[in-house]
């Protein structure tokens, strides 16, 4: 599969406003709230983080475990494919690389399912998981992530349309071949990169 380049013929004036601008996206203004259901509660009391699938040691965090884990802090956008991008957000979280050395993914895993509270799930490949900047963020610019926007835990995917971006993760399914997730089977791309425009599912989607 062949990405088209980043970069793409684009009004000046748009560009200069927003020079990380993907196409056919515009900057929203506020930070829009966007899911499917309600927002569901948290108690940390019960909350848990699963690790499974393909993996040598399967496990699950709870908590306290999951909030004593490295954190670091990274740059990234969320784009909807309705085309609004929240631009400019510096996230505070765990790098997915420490779920890999936690449960130790085997030789033939090559996909993961972000698996989200109430059965709202997206798929990646395992390397677009474990690079191009991928979070599994607790924190927004300073502040703890609001209930609306995933908390206590949300994963952030920057270079893929957002409904990757699982919100109220409660886990991450490790797995040989490909499944698709929620929107992935509803007629969205199954890779949705963002640079290229991958909105729907085509036949050079992958
Ligand atoms: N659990 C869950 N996560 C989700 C969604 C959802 O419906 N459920 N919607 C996705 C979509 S389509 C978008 S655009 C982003 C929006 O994130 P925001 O509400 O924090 O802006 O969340 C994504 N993550
Ligand atoms: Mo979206």
């Amino acid at each position: 599969m062949i990405s088209r380049p980043r970069s793409v013929r684009r009004p000046a004036l748009l560009e200069a406003d927003a020079p990380s601008l993907p196409p056919g996206q515009f900057p929203a203004k506020r930070w829009t709230v966007l899911h499917q259901g309600e927002v569901p509660p948290f108690d940390p009391g019960t909350w848990s983080f699963r690790i499974w699938g393909l993996v040598e040691r399967p496990a699950s965090l709870s908590w306290a475990a999951f909030s004593g884990l490295p954190q670091v802090e990274r740059q990234g956008d969320l784009h909807c494919v309705t085309r609004w991008s929240k631009l400019d957000n510096r996230w505070l979280g765990v790098d997915p690389g420490e779920l890999s050395r936690i449960a130790k993914p085997l030789a033939e895993c090559r996909y993961v399912v972000l698996h989200g509270e109430g059965g709202y799930s997206a798929n990646l490949p395992l390397e677009a998981w474990l690079s191009a900047g991928a979070l599994l963020a607790t924190h927004h610019d300073g502040a703890p992530l609001r209930p609306q926007h995933g908390a206590p835990l949300r994963a952030v995917v920057p270079d893929r349309y957002a409904w990757k971006s699982v919100k109220w993760l409660r886990g991450v399914e490790f797995l040989a071949d490909d499944r698709p997730g929620f929107w992935e089977g509803f007629g969205f791309s199954n890779s949705a990169r963002v640079w290229s425009e991958e909105r729907f599912a085509s036949s050079a989607d992958g």
